[in-house]
């Protein structure tokens, strides 16, 4: 067997069964072609996975079978014994690589003729046919390790037909969804991969302890950037110079208009950075069933979404902090800022400074200048820090748990978005609630509490 240290896997299989998925989900590569049109792939490419530069496997996404009774029949008249079926394949490369008859062929053997690893995949949503055992049995003759990979495309349940015809030619049979599988999925795979080859042991325990390492250092990047974003944004204000001690109408409109489109674009940077950390950068986020996490920071739709109920709310404290931040009108008008209008009305709209003074802080400063600075935030709605941190560890969760086959814009459950808030318990969002009222009343963090706000994230990021 040729081997060197770098595990090959050749995947393959019947034209269009995931293949070219599973490729991009192992190697976490999303410019795999994967299309509807059998034979899309035509040549066998291998694609690296690499981690900070180094190479930990190798897949080799090749074209479908086209001609496999054909070629069994050929490799079975020259069989004399089963001791020669390997020969026979090196016969049949020598005789056809240049040729265009069996050129998917050649182009699937050429890669396990040079020492990788099989994993065949079919579709467990199809009926199994007889068509497949001289696919089966053409990869058994190579005598290379393999394993079958039984995929979900199709709408029906025919796995267990596919166990008992696979369990006769490969030693280890998963179900494996090439585009649902998350990354836990993709480690089973690889140590099941471990198993069925001692001499690829080592170097395939690297990758995978190599794979949970860099996991953790992500989900760490990530939940610091969370971090660093949530402090910003319950801090952030905006000021404006006047003259005298009065401000229209239209100039606080103006401040809390730029308020608001700061916060936004720092939300949009983090995910950003979210999708870099998690190699998902040039992954799209806005069709339309992602409307809920790229919906305005402020719509009564997240609101209602993300927020913590007025009982939660009444509970962990924090009515009291924004009575402390808002004065009484939170708790007068307190209906309409905690259910009402939703966060909608925060800003903008009719009568602004009127409620720009319920729910952000609004200064008034002499400057050494003998003017006058006037400043709008941090916003003091005591649910706005559950909106952002509710959206934000949605989207990452999604992230984190996608896989590099899946080929459409990020989608949100709404369900599971709806929970968000009950999803967390009430000490750790009283400890949430105590960070919130330190940001909101002094608009700073100190260490320890930073420290806790990251403990706090690392838990609801698992
Ligand atoms: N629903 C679903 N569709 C899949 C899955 N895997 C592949 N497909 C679709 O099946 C088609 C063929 O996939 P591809 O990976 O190109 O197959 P290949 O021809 O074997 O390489 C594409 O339209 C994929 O989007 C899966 O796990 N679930
Ligand atoms: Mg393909």
């Amino acid at each position: 067997m040729l081997m060197d240290d770098i595990p090959r896997f050749a995947i393959t299989g019947h034209p269009n069964k995931g293949k070219s998925s599973i490729v991009a989900t192992l190697a976490e590569d999303a410019k795999v072609g994967i299309s509807d049109l059998p034979g899309t792939t035509t040549q066998a490419r291998v694609y690296p996975m690499r981690i900070d530069g180094q190479i930990l496997y190798e897949l080799i996404d090749t074209p479908g079978f086209q001609r496999a009774r054909e070629m069994l029949e050929w490799l079975k008249a020259r069989e004399t014994s089963v001791v020669n079926r390997y020969q026979a394949i090196l016969e049949f490369q020598k005789q056809y690589s240049e040729d265009p008859h069996f050129h998917d062929e050649c182009q699937i053997l050429k890669p396990i003729m040079g020492g990788a690893g099989i994993l065949y995949v079919v579709d467990g949503g199809r009926p199994y046919g007889p068509e497949y055992e001289c696919e089966m049995q053409i990869l058994q003759w190579t005598g290379q390790p393999r394993m079958a990979l039984i995929n979900l495309i199709g709408g029906e349940d025919y796995v267990d037909d596919w166990r008992r015809a696979l369990d006769q030619y490969f030693s280890i049979v998963r179900v494996f969804d090439a585009q649902r599988a998350d990354f836990s999925k993709r480690i089973d795979l690889l140590r099941a991969f471990q198993s069925l080859e001692e001499s690829w042991s080592t170097s395939i325990g690297v990758a995978v302890d190599v794979l949970l390492e860099n996991r953790v250092q992500r989900q760490n990047r990530s939940v610091r950037e969370i971090a660093n974003f949530l402090v910003d944004v319950m801090c952030m204000q905006e000021s404006v110079a006047l003259k005298d001690d009065k401000v229209d109408v239209a100039t606080e409109q103006k401040l809390l208009q730029r308020l608001q489109g700061k916060i936004r674009r720092r939300e949009q940077q983090t995910y950003n950075t979210i999708q870099q950390i998690c190699g998902y950068a040039e992954l799209e986020r806005h069709i339309e069933q992602v409307e809920i996490l790229n919906e305005d920071l402020f719509s009564a739709r997240s609101f209602k979404l993300f927020g913590l109920s007025n009982s939660q709310l009444a509970l962990t404290g924090a009515a009291s902090g924004a009575a402390a931040g808002g004065g009484l009108d939170v708790l007068t008008g307190g209906t309409s800022l905690f259910m009402g209008a939703g966060l909608g009305a925060l800003f903008g709209g009719i009568g602004a400074v009127f409620s720009a003074r319920r729910i952000a802080e609004v200064q008034v400063f002499g400057n050494a200048m003998g003017g006058y600075e006037y400043r709008v935030g941090p916003v003091a709605k005591p649910n706005f820090p559950w909106v952002v941190l509710g959206r934000v560890v949605l989207f990452y969760k999604l992230i984190s748990e996608r896989n590099h086959a899946r080929r459409d814009a990020l989608l949100i459950d709404v369900g599971s978005a709806n929970n968000f808030s009950e999803s967390i318990g009430l000490q750790q969002r009283q400890a949430f609630n105590r960070i919130f009222k330190m940001l909101r009343e002094h608009r700073v963090i100190d260490a320890k509490s930073m420290e806790k706000l990251t403990q706090l994230l690392v838990v609801l990021c698992k």
